[in-house]
């Protein structure tokens, strides 16, 4: 192996990565725009600096850092995000940033010099806190005027306003695009967020296909009544609607589901919310998933005509806001075959994998030629404080990470 990754540098950036946002309950609150993401951001920036790299930020806030200035020649990005979801993990986004810089300083140190530029990027609100990906969305340049009005995060926070607060002008997005071709390819390590790799014990998994996702907002809407005054029968009950619902979901996946289907309902409000009243409405996210899309398209619409059944049957309004709609994508297979030769010279225990999670991997493959390499999730969890990888994993994955990188810039 050329050259290898300073691990205990990089176990180093991750602890002071993790201090930012740390909770008492042992959890990572990093979301979006929120103080501790944009102290992230700029913790990056300056050990960017430190390492006598390129640092710049776009009109998406995402954070770049180059070793050569930038110059019309397409580069290889590489990276991930810093944001979180509310009590996350560390290493979810963390961990592919850290793995890039540290990729990144490697290769300065060691003045390789590749045939493509190397550009790394943490990419903004990953975590869809006001919809989808945001940062790679701005890249690619799918965002709209309108996408920006209409920014709100499920407490009602509008994307605008947050981003005002950090002298952001949510305008600034809209410059944000990458011209068609101004990136060669993209890489990304992230942690795998599943079981598998962990219960197969294996080191690595090279992604092949990364999920679509149908995000919804639903509200079922009914009469609010007294608790004790009003019969059972006489009742819209807003959430009877919504248990209702949650209770048909196995039978849905089952009769227009795959294997690899997925729905989950992740936050809900009633209301008004009192011990002694019928909830008059309920507000709830739903998160659907499947490696297929046209599975996706029919379990989103058995979802709906299970929802405006129950609705009609309990006399209650059925409305839903769509967050976000990402297909899912393949990974380019020339990019596959450098990780997985590459794994082979470095003789890593690896398998090809498929991603329960979305990435901003998903986003820029609709502008460039896109591949990811995982790392064990332990007993399979994420989005939670229980996150973690090996630091043996790590180390593995980071070198491999470094390898490919190299052959890429240089292919
Ligand atoms: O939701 C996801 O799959 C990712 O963590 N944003
Ligand atoms: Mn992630
Ligand atoms: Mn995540």
């Amino acid at each position: 192996m050329s050259i290898a990754v300073n691990f205990e540098r990089l176990k180093s950036d991750l602890e002071e990565l993790r201090r930012i946002g740390l909770a008492d309950d042992g959890g990572i609150y990093r979301q979006a725009f929120s103080e501790s993401d944009i102290l992230a951001r700029e913790w990056l920036k300056a050990k960017l600096s430190e390492a006598g790299l390129i640092a710049s930020s776009d009109g998406a806030a995402n954070v770049f850092g180059r070793i050569t200035k930038p110059d019309d020649s397409p580069c290889i990005l590489i990276g991930s995000h810093l944001d979180s979801v509310p009590c996350g993990g560390n290493l979810d986004g963390g961990l592919g940033v850290l793995v890039a810089l540290e990729s990144l300083r490697c290769i300065k140190e060691n003045n390789i010099e590749t045939k493509h530029p190397i550009e790394m990027v943490a990419f903004s609100d990953e975590e869809g806190r006001f919809g989808g990906p945001l940062g790679s969305l701005a890249l690619s340049g799918e965002i709209t005027p309108e996408d920006l009005v209409n920014a709100v995060d499920l407490y009602g926070n509008y994307l605008k306003d947050e981003m005002a607060l950090h002298g952001f002008d949510v305008n600034d997005i809209l410059h944000a695009r990458r011209n068609q071709g101004m990136i060669k390819a993209y890489l990304e390590l992230h942690i795998e967020q599943g079981p598998v790799l962990d219960k197969e014990k294996l080191n690595v998994g090279i992604v092949e296909g990364i999920t679509g996702l149908r995000k919804w907002n639903i509200r079922l809407i009914g009469n609010a009544d007294h608790a004790g005054t009003t019969p059972m029968k006489m009742r819209t009950d807003a959430f009877s609607g919504l248990a209702e619902f949650a209770g048909e979901i196995p039978r849905i996946i089952e009769e227009h589901g795959s294997d690899e289907s997925v729905a989950t309902i992740g936050k809900v409000d009633l209301f008004p919310g009192m011990a002694n009243t019928v909830p008059g409405q309920v507000e709830f996210s739903l998160d659907m998933r499947d490696i297929d899309n046209k599975i996706l398209d029919e379990l989103s619409d058995a979802c709906r005509r299970a929802l405006s059944a129950i609705a009609r049957r309990r006399m209650l309004m059925f409305e839903f806001d769509i967050i976000s709609e990402i297909d899912p994508v393949r990974c380019s297979k020339d990019i596959i075959d450098v990780i997985q030769d590459t794994a082979e010279s470095m003789d890593i225990m690896y398998r090809n994998i498929n991603s329960g999670a979305v990435h901003d991997a998903q986003i820029i493959s609709r502008i460039a030629p896109v591949g990811m390499i995982f790392v064990p999730s332990k007993d399979g969890r994420s989005h939670s404080p229980a996150e973690w990888t090996y630091w043996e994993d790590m180390e593995i994955g980071a070198n491999l990470y470094l390898q490919s990188l190299l052959k890429m810039a240089d292919s």
